[in-house]
């Protein structure tokens, strides 16, 4: 059931955010399906890059190929970024990874815990899930029109609402009620700046700092529940590599990270 926006922030409204561009118009709802979906319809209308969708709730909160994500009401943050960089579909992963750094380090902003992100697209704590993206996209000719970013953070979940065993949040690390808006700013301000960061100077400096931030290295992986290995790297276009039992470095480009037994 969408309920309707309740509040539109414009510029500064929002916990005195200072961003470039990320965040000038923010539309807030009560609940919604998915604020994903509501930013690709405002997009497809001609809404400005940078407009977020920010939901207290969503009934129909989703992750990669039609996985769920679970959002109970101000239990976590769920919003969705209009962007539209000028790249062609196959540089879409690199937005990810960015916006995966930048969750990373907005809650190193709000606490002191070593969040790290895991390639490609979730923020965890101690190998446990605190955050996932998921990116949609419009595009034509092989060329993105538009990109939709859509962020769940795990704010204010108690340990058994949480949906899996593997999963965390902030209140049960910090032992107190998070501010939604707090956290919510943090994030806006660290993708606005890496987001200008990319656009001013590409992405090298960008996949430097997540490689810094990564929780893979040297763990044992297994990728879309065939190919295993001992993650090692990124390369420069922000593939994942995997050092095989038989010395055969592989570039991961897209697709599942689990972790095998011996490294949880
Ligand atoms: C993701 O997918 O991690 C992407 C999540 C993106 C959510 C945001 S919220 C705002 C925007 N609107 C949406 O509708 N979506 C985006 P994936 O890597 O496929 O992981 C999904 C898996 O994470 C599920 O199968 C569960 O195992 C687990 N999961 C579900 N809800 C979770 C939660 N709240 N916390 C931690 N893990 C969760």
């Amino acid at each position: 059931m969408d309920e309707g926006i309740v509040r539109v922030f414009h510029s500064r409204r929002l916990d005195s955010l200072q961003t470039q561009g990320i965040g000038k118009k923010i539309y807030k709802y009560d609940t919604t399906g998915s604020t994903n979906d509501l930013a690709f319809m405002y997009a497809l209308q001609g809404e400005k890059e940078g407009a977020v969708f920010w939901a207290r709730a969503q009934t129909k909160g989703r992750g990669r190929q039609g996985r769920c994500w679970v959002s109970h009401k101000d239990k976590g943050i769920y919003f969705s970024i209009i962007l539209k960089p000028d790249i062609l579909v196959s540089d879409a992963p690199k937005i990810t990874l960015l916006a995966a750094l930048s969750i990373c380090k907005a809650l190193r902003k709000s606490s002191d815990g070593e969040f790290l992100l895991k390639w490609p697209n979730d923020i965890v704590i101690d190998d446990k899930k605190i955050g996932g993206i998921l990116t949609e996209m419009n595009e034509k000719r092989g060329k993105i029109r538009f990109l939709i970013v859509g962020i769940g953070v795990n704010t204010n979940f108690k340990r058994s609402e949480l949906p899996t065993k593997e999963a965390a949040s902030l209140r049960i690390l910090l032992e107190k009620e998070i501010d939604n808006e707090h956290i919510l700013g943090l994030c806006l301000q660290e993708i606005d700046s890496h987001y200008a960061q990319f656009k001013k100077d590409g992405f090298s400096q960008i996949i430097d700092e997540a490689r810094h931030l990564s929780s893979l290295w040297g763990k044992q992986v297994r990728i879309n529940d065939s190919l295993e290995g001992v993650a090692v790297d990124f390369d420069e276009e922000g593939a994942l590599l995997i050092r095989q039992a038989n010395g055969f470095l592989e570039h991961i480009f897209a697709g599942d990270v689990k972790l095998m037994a011996s490294d949880i």
